[in-house]
């Protein structure tokens, strides 16, 4: 495999749930996930985003004890396997992000932006971890019911701007937080293409910016392709998302949009290799530290 450059970051989705949009069912099986996240891991996923409760339009929600009995023997399993990657807790629960944490993960992926567990804030802050903050317009049992906006781009990031404040509010330390305009959260496809088109604006904000368009419908209604072939899709939006800032890119197909990304950012920079050693890091410092400089600075 060669060298990433060294300014994007993938974060390999692993679905431990029965119900998720594009996977479900398939890494119920702790042993399954954990095979699936370590290919994951050795395509390029620098963050191994593992997920109990499907987010899905419609989704009703599962207990934290459900939940924690998806993710704990996943992420224990994974550490126990020696991963380098940084694992993520994707959850809107205190309670599983702090179990989780115990575990051994080190960021926590919230849909809601600490809106379901306000506490969640500081469980962050006090341990030190990161985080991804998203934007979703009310929650997966109702939006896709005909989410409106005046202007979709400048109120996400109003919203994202004030979760910021927030979370900083809450002693979550700046450089630690990552921001996502929630791709299909209460969006129609126009929405979605909006914020694609405009991404530069949240990439203003100087936080590095999280996309996640893998496999969504918006791409299905684009393309006529099923749920499991819109790898090429996912890659359009990733290059295009990349070029306009964005710096994390949540995938389940972890090898086409590496290779995608690769050469994209190579085209970018106009050199390759790139010009610094790769902080394809399991270390938070690294990799906030270079995500975020790249965010500042993305050529
Ligand atoms: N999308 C999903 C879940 N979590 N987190 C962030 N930060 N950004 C996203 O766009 C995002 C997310 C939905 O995808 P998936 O996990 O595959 O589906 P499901 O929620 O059905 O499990």
């Amino acid at each position: 495999m060669t060298a990433e450059p060294p300014d994007f970051l993938l974060m390999g989705v692993v679905n431990v749930t029965p119900d998720s949009f594009s996977d479900g069912g398939l890494y119920l099986d702790p042993e399954a996930a954990i095979a699936h996240a370590i290919e994951l891991e050795s395509e390029g996923a620098a963050i191994l985003d593992i997920g109990g409760e499907s987010t899905r339009p419609g989704a009703l929600g599962v207990s934290a004890v459900d939940e924690l009995e998806r993710v704990i023997p996943v992420i224990e399993g994974l550490l126990g396997a020696g991963t380098r990657a940084r694992i993520s807790i994707d959850t809107s629960k205190c309670r599983v992000a702090a179990v989780a944490l115990d575990a051994g993960a080190s960021y926590v992926n919230d849909v809601t932006a600490f809106r379901h567990n306000p506490e969640m804030a500081a469980l962050v802050a006090e341990r030190g971890a990161d985080c991804c903050l998203m934007h979703m317009l009310g929650d997966p049992r109702t939006m896709q019911d005909d989410p409106r906006y005046d202007d979709v781009v400048s109120e996400v990031k109003a919203f994202l701007e004030e979760r910021m404040a927030f979370a900083i509010g809450q002693g979550v330390a700046e450089e630690r937080i990552m921001l996502d305009p929630g791709i299909g959260f209460g969006k129609t496809i126009d929405h979605n293409l909006e914020l694609l088109r405009r991404l530069g604006e949240l990439a203003a904000l100087g936080r590095p910016v999280v996309i996640g368009t893998s496999r969504k419908s918006f791409l299905g209604r684009i393309t006529g392709s099923d749920v499991g072939d819109r790898v090429f899709g996912t890659i359009a939006t990733n290059v295009l998302a990349y070029e306009r800032g964005a710096r994390v890119f949540r995938v389940h197909d972890v090898r086409p949009v590496r290779d995608a990304l690769a050469v994209t950012a190579a085209t970018v920079l106009g050199r390759w290799p790139p010009p610094s050693p790769t902080t394809n890091q399991p270390t938070s410092t690294t990799s906030s530290t270079t995500t975020t400089r790249a965010a500042q600075s993305p050529r």
